[in-house]
């Protein structure tokens, strides 16, 4: 069996059929790289998937998410993140074209992606803490956010949005309602969703919100969708679909695309790659280094950029949206990030401490360079450096913002739980009817 050499560019074709000849199915393997920080024994690995990969001859093995982000051996060692400048406060036209903006707008996406960070790291802290029995679903967006806010901001209120499992940052930038949404957490009836949704089914049509969704993939077409609708009634709206990397694998990703090219819909492509699907390695599912390189040929705007700045997200966003507008058809963005945290819950973190550590599919040097780039303190620089603000009004903002997410948890905890007679209401089906024959099916009816 051959193997591939892991110093040079991947054979991914022959290291897909190591993989599946030693009967793997995906995480993380292992290859020699020797700037590796978090070393992985071959005794760590199963043995067959490691005698596959080595022929037998096992040295030394390390973590595939240091020889490329991610672990995308489509990455050489030494390439760069050109899209990422090391600098912490945002510079260039991107940044120029940002500053343009009336103050109140920078003040609100400053407040927003504040209001998304700590309403999402409080709810860690109490997850973590355990003293509320918080449980269910929670996929955090920390170290995300400038993504959102950036987009959010080249929007208007009626236009739409297709958001994922990690939500949350989403509905904030969008205007959500933080209340609803913390009494969703600790399912409460007065929650979005009357405590029967949980984290990942938000929905706030009011705001063009159409939905956090558990089904990976499933946005593109929902978005699609809302385009075509606007197309047709003549509205000038654009729909947005937010999702990850894994999730650009998917079908539905491409069909989308393409469709909406054929009809040049007002849709906008949101790739936010955080090099992370759950723990699964990127080169096993991703054959190139860009993910917006998958829509070459159809001559659409497909351009990966920082998505740790929201100076360039919402520039970019805006050329997407003017393009949209003007019956010019979709865009690919692909935002560049990292998440700090785990896929869903919280291993790894702790009360009061930023990020996750010791996960097992990446280096906790990997997380702290990308901690180094946090969307939130950048912004601020940017803010200060060219005195657009003043530190009092950013403080301000800080300590608003924390008030309000405590005054959400606050309402959530003094919320009622649902009446259980309610179990069966609000689902598409009759829900009398579904319950009833459910019943009768385990012999309950009474
Ligand atoms: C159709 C479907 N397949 C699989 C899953 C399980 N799943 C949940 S999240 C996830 C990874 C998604 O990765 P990505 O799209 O990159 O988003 P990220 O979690 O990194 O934000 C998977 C496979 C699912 N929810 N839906």
């Amino acid at each position: 069996m051959s193997v591939p050499d892991p110093k040079t560019r991947l054979d991914r074709r022959a290291f897909l059929k190591t993989l599946g000849s030693a009967g793997a199915t995906a995480t993380f393997v292992a290859a020699a790289a020797p700037q590796s920080a978090q070393a992985a024994t071959a005794e760590s690995l199963r043995p067959d998937i490691a005698a596959g990969l080595t022929g037998g001859k096992w040295e030394k093995a390390v973590a595939l998410s240091t020889a490329g982000p991610g672990g995308n051996l489509n990455w050489k060692p030494g390439d760069s993140l050109k899209f990422l400048p090391p600098e912490k406060i945002p510079r260039g036209k991107a940044a120029d074209t940002l500053a343009t903006l009336p103050k109140a707008k920078l003040l609100t996406i400053y407040e927003r992606m504040q209001l998304s960070r700590k309403w999402e790291t409080t709810f860690k802290d109490l997850f973590v803490g355990g003293k509320d029995g918080l449980y269910g679903s929670f996929h955090p967006y920390i170290g995300e956010e400038a993504i959102a806010a950036g987009v959010m901001t080249a929007l208007n209120d009626d236009d739409f949005i297709a958001s994922t499992h990690r939500g949350h940052g989403h509905l904030i930038a969008k205007g959500g309602d933080l209340n609803k949404m913390s009494a969703e957490i600790f399912f409460k009836e007065t929650g979005y969703n009357k405590a029967y949704g949980g984290s990942m089914h938000i929905t706030d049509m009011s705001k063009g919100i159409m939905g956090m969704n558990g089904i990976v993939g499933a946005g593109p077409y929902l978005a699609a969708g809302a385009a075509m609708g606007a197309l047709v009634r003549g509205t000038k709206q654009v729909a947005v679909v937010f999702h990850g990397d894994g999730a650009a694998n998917s079908p539905y990703f491409f069909s989308a695309v393409r469709s909406a090219t054929n009809y040049k819909l007002p849709v906008i492509f949101v790739i936010e790659n955080n090099f992370q699907m759950i723990g699964v390695a990127m080169s096993t599912v991703t054959p190139t280094k860009y993910i917006s390189d998958y829509v070459k040929g159809l001559d659409i705007p497909a351009t990966p950029i920082d998505g740790n700045d929201v100076s360039a997200v919402y520039t970019m966003a805006k050329a997407a949206v003017d393009r949209a507008r003007a019956g010019q058809g979709p865009s690919v963005i692909e935002a560049i990030t990292f998440r700090w945290l785990d896929h869903s819950g919280f291993a790894g973190a702790r009360v009061g401490v930023d990020g996750a550590a010791g996960l097992p599919y990446r280096s906790d040097e990997e997380v702290r360079a990308w901690m180094s780039r946090d969307p939130i303190a950048r912004y601020k620089a940017l803010l200060l450096d060219r005195k657009l603000v003043s530190p009092g009004e950013l403080d301000k903002i800080d300590a608003d913002a924390q008030k309000t997410v405590d005054d959400s948890i606050t309402f959530a905890r003094n919320s009622k739980n649902p009446d259980p007679a309610t179990t069966a209401l609000n689902v598409y089906a009759n829900g009398a009817v579904a319950a009833t024959q459910f019943f009768n099916r385990q012999g309950l009816a009474g």
